[in-house]
């Protein structure tokens, strides 16, 4: 990886770090059935907030910067671009969540749906429209999820933070925020 790339690999981290956390919780929702409320259960999406937070927060001084967030991205976007290309497809973009929902062999609508929210996600990014994102494509979206998630816009988050976006998040249902882990 050439150092610039990842320099303006931001966006990323929300998309597909902080995203999942917050996205995800919908469709948790939903796998929980009907009749359970909006919230799932509690405990399970605590544990995977915090399992998100330290994955995310990795000096673990309780704050995650952008600058964090670009190293986790990093990292995300090399694994992600499977061709070495240093653009994703979005056959590549989409595999690991593929993979997971196979080997969960979990429900086919909530599987469609969720690969509709992230195709549409996709072309979002896709400023250029030439279906493939490179990286600052990734990173516009990033820079605005954390500016989301750092209420107080003090350049960091925090767990409460988190939170909070993760819980208005998922009052809308996923909508746009559709996870792309
Ligand atoms: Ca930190
Ligand atoms: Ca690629
Ligand atoms: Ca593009």
């Amino acid at each position: 990886m050439k150092a610039a790339r990842i320099a303006s690999l931001g966006a990323l981290a929300a998309l597909v770090l902080a995203a999942p956390a917050i996205a995800l919780s919908p469709a948790a929702a939903q796998a929980a059935g009907p009749g359970d409320g909006a919230g799932g259960d509690p405990e399970r999406r605590g544990a995977r907030m915090e399992r998100m937070f330290e994955r995310l927060d990795r000096d673990g001084d309780g704050l995650v910067t952008l600058r964090e967030m670009d190293a986790s991205v990093a990292e995300r976007f090399a694994r992600l671009d499977t061709d070495g290309s240093g653009d994703l497809s979005f056959f590549e973009m989409s595999a690991p969540a593929k993979e997971r929902m196979a080997s969960r062999g979990g429900d086919e609508t909530r599987s469609a749906r969720f690969m509709e929210r992230l195709e549409r996600r996709f072309a979002r990014l896709d400023g250029d429209g030439n279906g493939v994102l490179d990286a600052a494509e990734f990173a516009a979206d990033t820079e605005r999820m954390f500016a989301r998630i750092d209420v107080d816009g003090n350049g960091a988050f925090d767990r409460e933070e988190m939170a909070a976006a993760r819980a208005a998040r998922g009052g809308r249902r996923g909508g746009a925020g559709g996870g792309l882990e």
